[in-house]
Order: structure tokens, then sequence, then C-alpha cells
């Protein structure tokens, strides 16, 4: 049956990606499909809030260029929580460049993304040689990427043959391209008769996910878990300012509470997908 009626667990044992199968097996263990994403520009308040949502997530999405005060030793501490709490980590770099620029930027420079990011991300933008750049840094680390198919701001020009063309992308790289980005499933979309379609799972990870807001004055649009996991086959949701408002001296007590809900929450709409 098609990935998306399957449970996490069975896909955890199947998937070809090391990052994938970590994953989708933690999702199983810790029962959450939530990934919170830490938009906040100080490094206590990136910690405070990581502290109190880890038991309650299956992975920590990062923008770690938002950081004032970073400095080497937070992906150290961002690392050790990682192994505490067993999360992955996804930095939301969004690479667009070509392949020997994006190569660079993957795994040089301040950052060192390579080194600690389980899965990062590309714009489809560039073409297939995105993916080459990052894979011959990505693969050797046994990293996995995520290719935005879908943006959920308003007006997004992912759509159409765009989308489709950045699946079939994916499809030639399925070693090294676990998924995608995207408001809806996405396997078998832009496949031709000849196209192997079995056996292909990839994870689809919904942004713009909100219980209490239908959006924010910069074209952000928010969709409830139900509607994103449930009606629209998407496997993680990624939730930052519904968690921790805006995030300056975060008040971990209420940012705790509001992981626990959109845990359930989340975890609610899988279970009625794969149980129907
Ligand atoms: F690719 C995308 C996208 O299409 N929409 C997004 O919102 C990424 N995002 C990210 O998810 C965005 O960069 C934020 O980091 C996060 C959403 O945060 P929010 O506070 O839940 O709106």
């Amino acid at each position: 049956s098609s990935p998306h009626l399957q449970t996490y667990n069975e896909r955890a044992k199947k998937h070809a990606n090391k990052a994938a199968r970590a994953l989708l097996g933690v999702m199983e263990e810790k029962q959450s499909n939530l990934s919170v994403s830490v938009d906040v520009t100080k490094s206590k308040d990136f910690f405070d809030i990581i502290e109190a949502v880890g038991p309650h997530v299956c992975l920590i999405k990062t923008h770690i260029d938002i950081l004032e005060d970073f400095d080497p030793t937070v992906i150290d501490r961002l690392r050790e929580l990682s192994e505490k709490h067993k999360f992955s980590i996804f930095e939301d770099r969004k690479f667009a460049d070509i392949g020997s620029t994006v190569a660079l930027q993957y795994s040089k420079g301040i950052y060192k993304i390579a080194d600690w990011a389980h899965i990062t991300n590309a714009h489809a933008v560039p073409g297939p040689s995105i993916i080459t750049g990052l894979a011959s840094v990505g693969i050797p680390k046994d990293r996995g990427l995520i290719l935005l198919a879908e943006m959920s701001s308003k007006g997004a020009l992912t759509t159409g043959s765009y989308t489709e063309d950045a699946v079939r992308m994916a499809r030639a790289r399925r070693d090294f391209v676990i998924g995608f980005i995207a408001q809806h499933r996405m396997e078998g979309i832009g496949a031709s008769d000849t196209d192997n379609i079995a056996g292909e799972d990839f994870l689809v990870l919904a942004p713009g996910v909100g219980l209490d807001a239908t959006g924010d004055a910069m074209g952000q649009q928010y969709r409830t878990p139900e509607q994103v996991v449930f009606e629209s086959g998407c496997d993680v949701i990624i939730v930052g300012r519904g968690i921790y408002g805006k995030g300056e001296n975060v008040d971990t007590r209420e940012v705790l509470k509001q992981a626990q809900r959109y845990q359930a929450a989340g975890w609610e709409a899988y279970k009625k997908r794969v149980q129907r």
C-alpha cells in the first residue's frame, strides 16, 4: 500500500536512507510527528525552547544563521540535546545555488551544517546539479535531503509543473533525497508509466501549521494538523510561533503545554490515517 497508509515503524524498517530511518523510528517511539521550528535570535531562548519541547518532538528545525550570539558551543549543546531527547536535527537552509557552491555552503563557513544537521533542504530551481553538489558532502555522512516542492506562503510559485519536476528530481536520487517540504503527499506525482515507483517512500514535512491562527502579516498560511496529516497525507507537522509565540523571554511552561497540544493533535491525525 502507499506509504501514507503504512505506519511510521513499517516505513522505518524499509527505508534506504539512514537519516530517514532514524527519523521514522523516533516518530513511532516517541509517538510524535511534531517538528518544532525554533526561529529565535538569542541562544538562551533557543535552548529554553528546545529543553521544553525536546521530549515531545521527533525533529528540531533550525535557522542557525538567525542566532545573534552564535558560537560553536551552540552546536555542541544542540547535539547533546539531540542525543538526550532523541530527536533529529533539520537545518532549514534552503540551498539554491549551483552544485559546487552549495557543496561549500553545506560543509564550510562558520556553520559547517553537514557536520551536525541530519537533514537539510534545497530548492529545486537550479536543477539536478544542486542534489549532486549536496550529495557529494552529505552521502558520506549518512545525511538526508529534503526538496522544496510546495511552499506554504501566499502566492508561492511552487505549483504545477514545478512541483512535478521537483518530485522527478528527487526520484532520480532516492539514496539521498528523502522527501519534500510540501502541503500534500507526493509519491507517484509526475511519474511516467516506465518509472519504477514501487517502494518509493518520500517523507512529507509540512510547515504552515497552526491551531489558532490562519496566517500572519507576511503571507504565511496555516492549516491544522488534521488537514495536513489526515486529509493531505503529510508525515511531519512543522510548528514555530504556534508553540512559542514571539519567542522572546519564553514562558517554558506555556511552550511545553503547546508542544503537548500539537503533539497530541498530530498523532491523532496520523492514527486516524493509518487505521482507516
Ligand atoms: F519551506 C517553508 C515553507 O514553505 N513555509 C515555512 O513556513 C519553510 N517554512 C518555515 O517554517 C519558515 O522558514 C519558518 O521557519 C517555519 C514556520 O514558522 P511558523 O512560526 O510556524 O509560521
